[in-house]
């Protein structure tokens, strides 16, 4: 499929480290794709769901020790420890490949190595980056085709050039004690072996998209960010873009593909996808920052996904869809996952591979989930009724904000626009939020996690920020930067703002501050709305109750504050000034008005 000397001699050291018995070239067609998911259906890899109802969607299940990105096992093998920084794990370059051939050895022994050319972006576009994925594993074939474009027009672009990320990734026997996620910057190279959940083995994704692209933009003067890309049409139909990073499972697909409130349609508001989950951004026309999605398709969380909290995310599903680790229903060959309708199965298979029902109780009387909390559906992009008519768009859309948001209990308020990029940067990079179920560990732990790239950023946060800095010099009309927080709580622990949809008036009040139609309130953190700037116009939602997630309470800000100086006291000399100034700042502001 191609001569690129480099491409063939990577597939060939390959080749003979791990030592399948075939190697398949993946070109792209409908024939091979189909060919493929036959055999995988075939040996139960997959199963084929029911083509009236679900056509040309698939069902699979993961090892049961193996449902989400582990963290822990996650490396940057950058050749200076330093260059990692200190909220990454490291290991030096040549014991990782050492240890890593070690493990590969042999490993695709009775299996074929298929060999995955795909582009992250859309192919020519400039902000597109080539990769070749070598993989023993059919599911990750199928799935990098929904995610990325893949195939032979990939390698027909890249010619003979070597710049391409090369990923490794073997399922080897799933070990969990030999399961290593590496990532080489400076080689562009990725290794993931003894997994197969998605965001460990679509290395198109976290892999490339964040940890390498990241550092390749630090190099050459662009970003990859952990953010959805929105488009928000406004009754004279002018479209502005906005992109906000949250951490994994905190609602960005549903916020990516919010449908406005009634109130807002019936004026003709609309709001189209461009992304879901990562952003590269570039320097454009007219002083501009613009954005691409890198990705091809959605790799969303299944739980809590219904025709009520996301109608677009569900339609999308509803053809060429894989499903991950949700409720499988035999008799349908449908599938089913909590939250998504009252009518859980009854004779059903849950995640595990064991019968289930709904109702379904364990020897204490607690419920017994069918869908893991982290089970996930792989959809084309193609598939969104809302997908944005830029999506294509190989320079990308002009981003007007750029949101920040964690999931906060307590602390964050509803929703505060920065006084300027320096202070936006700040924002951002003292985000803290709940851990979730994306992740291997503890569940709803708070952790500060930086423009939510505490796991994706692919070299020293602290040279991570300053990069963020030096890019708002170059943007002469800078996006605004908010933050904002969808999950305070009331004594019972239920969330107070009703979220979803709802979310649009937050949307409305960012957009009003770009374009400077709406007043703020300036408070010792940033600007705030004045409650009666924020549309409840057909909302069950009173005005005192949002004065109480619009508060800002300043004994908690300064133990924030105290929380932040001891984070950024990790990053030493690399924490750039501009933002320990704006930590003094704000205590400054916090003391002065209490
Ligand atoms: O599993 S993924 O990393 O792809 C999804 C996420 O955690 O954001
Ligand atoms: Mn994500």
């Amino acid at each position: 499929m191609t001569n690129n000397q480099y491409v063939l001699d990577f597939v060939e050291k390959y080749r003979q480290l791990m030592q399948p018995d075939q190697v398949v070239w993946i070109d792209g067609s409908k024939a091979q794709i189909k060919a493929l998911t036959d055999e995988a259906a075939s040996t139960g890899e997959v199963i084929k769901l029911n083509n009236k109802l679900l056509p040309g969607c698939l069902y699979h299940r993961t090892a049961i020790n193996d449902v989400a990105r582990v963290e822990g096992r996650t490396f940057i093998c950058s050749r200076q420890q330093e260059n990692a920084g200190p909220t990454n794990n490291w290991m030096d370059p040549q014991e990782a490949y050492k240890k890593l051939d070690a493990i590969a050895e042999g490993c695709m022994k009775g299996r074929t190595m298929y060999v995955i050319p795909f582009s992250m972006g859309k192919v020519g576009s400039p902000f597109a980056k080539y990769g070749i994925e070598l993989t023993d594993s059919i599911y990750v074939v199928l799935n990098m085709n929904i995610m990325t474009r893949v195939g032979e027009k990939v390698l027909k672009k890249l010619g003979d050039s070597n710049d391409f990320v090369r990923g490794i990734h073997s399922k080897v026997k799933l070990e969990e004690e030999n399961r290593y996620i590496c990532q080489f910057p400076e080689d562009n190279t990725i290794y993931s072996l003894n997994s197969g959940y998605g965001g460990n083995v679509l290395l198109g994704k976290k892999c490339f998209a964040l940890r390498i692209a990241s550092y390749q933009g630090w190099k050459e003067g662009w970003m990859a960010e952990h953010m959805l890309i929105l488009g928000v049409q406004k009754p004279d139909g002018e479209i502005k873009y906005v992109c906000a990073a949250f951490p994994s499972a905190c609602g960005k697909t549903n916020l990516a593909m919010l449908i406005p409130p009634e109130t807002y349609t019936k004026k003709g508001y609309k709001v189209f996808t461009v992304g879901d989950d990562i952003a590269w951004l570039r320097k454009g026309k007219g002083g501009m920052l613009y954005a691409v999605n890198p990705e091809n398709g959605f790799f969303g969380v299944a739980p809590g996904t219904n025709v009520k909290s996301n109608p677009n995310a569900l339609a999308s599903t509803q053809r060429g869809t894989i499903f991950t680790n949700v409720v499988y229903i035999p008799k349908t060959k449908t599938v089913w996952w909590e939250g998504l309708d009252k009518n859980p199965p009854q004779n059903a298979i849950d995640w595990k591979g064991n019968p289930w029902h709904g109702g379904m109780v364990d020897a204490d009387g607690k419920v017994i989930k069918g869908a893991h909390p982290n089970s996930r559906f792989t959809a084309p992009a193609k598939n969104c009724p809302c997908i944005s008519s830029e999506f294509e768009n190989p320079k990308g859309v002009p981003v007007s904000a750029i949101i920040f948001g964690g999931r906060r209990a307590k602390a964050a308020p509803l929703v505060y626009e920065s006084r300027d990029w320096k202070h936006g940067v700040f924002v951002g990079s003292i985000m803290a939020s709940e851990t979730t179920a994306a992740a291997a560990g503890a569940v709803g732990v708070v952790r500060h996690d930086p423009m939510a790239m505490l796991p994706f950023c692919g070299y020293h946060m602290g040279d991570y920020f300053q990069h963020w800095l030096d890019m708002g010099k170059k943007i002469k009309n800078k996006p605004k930067i908010f933050n904002v927080n969808w999950f305070r709580t009331d004594e019972q622990g239920n969330f107070i703002w009703p979220g979803f949809g709802d979310n649009m008036r937050v949307l409305e009040w960012i957009l009003d501050r770009c374009e400077g139609t709406v007043d703020a309130v300036e408070t010792p953190i940033g600007y705030l709305p004045k409650p009666e700037d924020i549309n409840l116009e057909g909302l069950d939602f009173s005005i005192d109750q949002l004065k109480s997630i619009l508060d800002v309470d300043k004994k908690t800000w300064l133990a924030e504050a105290d929380d932040i100086e001891q984070f950024f006291a990790k990053f030493g000399d690399k924490l750039p000034k501009e933002l320990s100034m704006e930590l003094k700042k704000l205590r400054k502001n916090l003391r002065k008005r209490s």
